[in-house]
């Protein structure tokens, strides 16, 4: 068993009261969507609440993070380095708060990019860091908010959809990943 007050207590010493606030936002509306689609709460509250454990980094420190794990650093990750955090947080939601169970690890590391036909739990992780109650910035809010009760695919597509127009209007590197994620449930919304 996890001890979630622990974990929680080294959280808010790390991040931000406001990105502290975003997660304990997520893991609530992770475990709402779990309670909606049949999917184990305990699992889907653990991703909520571990998803940002590395956002307080830096993109330098992010970078130096990964030399020193051996993690992999793509040519996208190297040119956008924030997008790193999803892997750092993943490795650290393992090696630092004891997270065995992989498809939470699997979530963590896809959360910002997703990933073509993901799990149950990643596309709840997905939808929720992007709909949690103290967003108020993103378009479409309320139909995704609705659209999350109702059809998960719908929804996911709904958020890519705006994401690659949001990137493209800053001009921004956009991530193989975020644009294969979005090509899969494009192309799977019709079947
Ligand atoms: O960590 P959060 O802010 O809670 O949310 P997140 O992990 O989904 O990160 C959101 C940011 O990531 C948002 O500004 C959009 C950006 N993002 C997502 N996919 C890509 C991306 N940024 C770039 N440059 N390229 C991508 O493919
Ligand atoms: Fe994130
Ligand atoms: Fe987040």
């Amino acid at each position: 068993m996890y001890n979630i007050d622990k974990i929680k207590y080294s959280l808010q010493a790390r991040l931000s009261s406001k990105r502290y606030e975003h997660t304990l936002g997520v893991e609530y509306t992770c475990c709402a969507l779990a309670m909606r689609y049949g999917a184990d709460m305990q699992q889907a509250r653990m991703a909520g609440l571990l998803h940002d454990c590395a956002k307080h980094y830096s993109g330098e420190r992010l970078v130096e993070k990964c030399i020193q794990y051996e993690l992999s650093i793509s040519e996208y990750e190297k040119a956008f380095p924030e997008l790193l955090h999803a892997k750092v947080g993943a490795y650290l939601a393992r090696e630092k708060y004891g997270v065995e169970d992989k498809e939470i690890i699997n979530a963590i590391e896809c959360h910002t990019t997703g990933k073509p036909d993901m799990t149950i739990l990643e596309k709840i992780l997905y939808i929720a860091d992007y709909m949690e109650p103290n967003r108020d910035r993103a378009p479409h809010l309320a139909t995704i908010r609705e659209l999350a009760f109702s059809d998960l695919d719908a929804c996911l597509l709904k958020i890519l959809s705006g994401t690659l127009y949001y990137l493209k209007s800053k001009g921004s590197v956009i991530d193989p990943q975020t644009e294969a994620t979005y090509e899969f449930y494009n192309n799977s919304k019709a079947l």
